[in-house]
C-alpha cells in the first residue's frame, strides 16, 4: 500500500509525494486508494490490520467517502451495517467479520456472550454514534433513485426509536451510553470520573492494539480493565438495554452523540419527505425537536452542553470534540453557531490541523493519546457540516482547509499531532480518506 509516508507537497494542498516511491498522488486519489484498500467488498475496515472488522459510525463515514467514487458502493455499505440491527433495533458497534486473519482483535466476539444478529453474523452489544442517518441523506443528494432508500430508512428509524426509548428510561429526551465506546471517543476525559467508579473484576487484561499501536497513543491498561468490566456487566444482564441505561454501572450523557443523533433524525426526515413516507417524516423531525429541546434544557448561560453523568446527576465539565459536535444541532441559534466556531478556529480547542479532542487548557491534555488531544478528521469534518448548515459558510470552509492542510501533510493516518500535524495510529484510515473526499468535494 502506498498510502503511507507521506509529506507535504509545496503549493498545492491537494497533492502528495509519496516518500517511497516518490511519486505525486493527488489527495483525492489517495484518498479513494485508502477505501479500496480497506474494501472488504460489503463493508470497509476501518484500517484492515487494526481494525479487522466492521464498526458502526466508520461504516457511515465510508459510505459518505464512497458516495464520491461509487454511490452504489456507498449504498451497499449502508445495507451491511443496517442488516447487522438486533432485536431491540440496534445497531451494533462492532460487526465482526468471521473471514478475518489478521491477528485477533480484542474484545473477541465471543467475550460479548452470545450475541448474533438476525443475520448470523457476531455482534458487539453495543452500539455508537448513529452518523448513518447523516450518511443516508448524503448518499441519497447524489443517487436518489437508489431501490434500497426505503429499507435503510425504515431500518434506521427504527434505531433511532429504540435510542430514543429504551435507552431513555428516565425521560431525559436525549439517549443514554453504556460505555465509552458507544460515543466513539473511547478515552475522552469526561469518561474517567464514571469510569473510576466501575468496579473491575479479576479479569484477565488481553490487549490486540498493542501489537500495532504505541502505548502511549492508545488508552490506558487502566482503560481497559475498566472497559472490559462493563462488557461483563452487559454480558451479565444478557444485554438487558432498557435496564443497563436504567441502572447499569456506567450511564452518561454525550452532547456529541446527541447531537449527531439530533442531525441524523432531521437528515431522515428530508429523505423521508423526499420520497413520501409520511410517518417517518413527522416521527424524525419530532425526534429532532425533542433532542435540540432537550439540549437546550441543560445548557449553561453561555448555550454549551456538557456532558453529564447520570448516576451523580453532575455536568463532566471538559471541553472536548464532543461538546464541540453541538455544531450539528438542527436549527442551532446563530449565537451558539458562532460561540461554537470560535473555540473551535480560535479558542482552546482550535488547532492549525482541525479540531482538537480536548482543550489545549486542559489538565488531562495528553496531546498524542487517542482522544485526550489528538485532531481527528471525522470531527472536523462534522464540525464544519454543522457549521455550514448553521449558515457559518466562512468558518466551515476554515475548518475543512485545516482538514485538508493535515492529510497533505501526513496522508490518511488515524489521528494527528495537534500541532505538528504529523500523523498517528493506523497508517491507512478509512474515516480520514472518506472525510478528505467529502471535503475536496463539498458543494454546498
Ligand atoms: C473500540 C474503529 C474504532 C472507532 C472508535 C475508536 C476506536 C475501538 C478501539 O476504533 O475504538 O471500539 O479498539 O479502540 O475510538 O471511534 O470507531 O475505528
Amino acid at each position: 500500500m502506498s498510502a503511507t509516508n507521506q509529506t507535504t507537497t509545496a503549493g498545492n494542498s491537494h497533492e502528495l509525494d509519496v516518500a517511497s516511491p516518490s511519486v505525486a498522488i493527488p489527495l483525492d486519489a489517495l484518498a479513494a486508494e485508502t477505501l479500496r484498500f480497506n474494501d472488504a467488498g460489503d463493508f470497509t475496515y476501518p484500517d484492515r490490520t487494526q481494525y479487522p472488522h466492521q464498526w458502526n459510525w466508520d461504516s457511515a463515514f465510508a459510505a459518505i467517502g464512497w458516495a464520491h467514487i461509487d454511490p452504489e458502493r456507498g449504498f451497499r455499505e449502508l445495507q451491511t451495517l443496517l442488516s447487522a440491527q438486533d432485536t431491540h433495533a440496534l445497531v451494533p458497534h462492532i460487526i465482526y467479520d468471521q473471514g478475518a486473519v489478521t491477528a485477533p482483535y480484542r474484545p473477541l466476539a465471543s467475550d460479548w456472550g452470545p450475541i448474533i444478529c438476525p443475520n448470523g453474523r457476531s455482534i458487539s452489544g453495543i452500539t455508537q454514534p448513529p452518523v448513518a442517518g447523516i450518511a443516508l441523506r448524503y448518499l441519497f443528494e447524489r443517487d436518489g433513485d437508489n431501490d434500497c432508500v426505503r429499507e435503510l430508512l425504515t431500518r434506521i428509524a427504527g434505531w433511532h426509536h429504540f435510542l430514543l426509548t429504551q435507552r431513555d428510561p428516565l425521560g431525559m429526551g436525549e439517549p443514554t451510553l453504556i460505555h465509552p465506546w458507544e460515543s466513539g471517543r473511547d478515552n475522552a476525559a469526561e469518561w474517567d470520573g464514571p469510569l473510576a467508579r466501575v468496579a473491575v473484576g479479576p479479569q484477565k487484561l488481553m490487549r490486540g492494539d498493542l501489537e500495532h499501536a504505541v502505548g502511549e497513543e492508545r488508552p490506558t491498561d487502566t482503560d481497559y480493565a475498566h472497559y472490559m468490566a462493563l462488557v461483563e456487566a452487559g454480558k451479565a444482564s444478557r444485554w438487558n438495554q432498557e435496564l443497563l441505561a436504567r441502572t447499569g454501572p456506567f450511564r452518561v450523557l454525550d452532547p456529541g452523540f446527541s447531537s449527531i443523533l439530533a442531525a441524523a433524525c432531521m437528515d431522515l426526515a428530508e429523505v423521508a419527505t423526499a420520497i413520501g413516507s409520511v410517518d417517518i417524516a413527522q416521527t424524525s423531525r419530532a425526534q429532532a425537536d425533542q433532542l435540540k429541546m432537550a439540549l437546550a434544557g441543560r445548557a449553561d448561560s453561555a448555550g454549551i452542553v456538557w456532558p453529564h453523568d447520570l448516576s451523580t446527576g453532575m455536568d463532566l465539565r471538559e471541553l472536548s470534540a464532543g461538546v464541540a459536535l453541538q455544531a450539528l444541532v438542527p436549527g442551532v441559534s446563530r449565537k451558539l453557531a458562532t460561540r461554537i466556531a470560535e473555540i473551535v478556529l480560535d479558542g482552546p480547542l482550535a488547532s492549525p490541523m482541525g479540531v482538537r479532542s480536548l482543550a489545549i487548557d486542559s489538565h488531562m491534555l495528553e496531546p498524542l493519546r487517542y482522544w485526550r488531544g489528538p485532531v481527528w478528521s471525522n470531527v472536523t469534518w462534522l464540525c464544519a457540516h454543522g457549521l455550514e448548515r448553521a449558515g457559518l459558510h466562512d468558518e466551515a470552509a476554515e475548518l475543512r482547509r485545516r482538514q485538508l492542510a493535515c492529510v497533505a501533510h501526513s496522508g490518511m493516518r488515524e489521528y494527528f499531532d495537534p500541532i505538528s500535524g504529523d500523523g498517528l495510529g493506523a497508517k491507512s484510515f478509512s474515516w480520514t480518506a472518506a472525510t478528505t473526499l467529502a471535503s475536496l468535494h463539498t458543494s454546498y
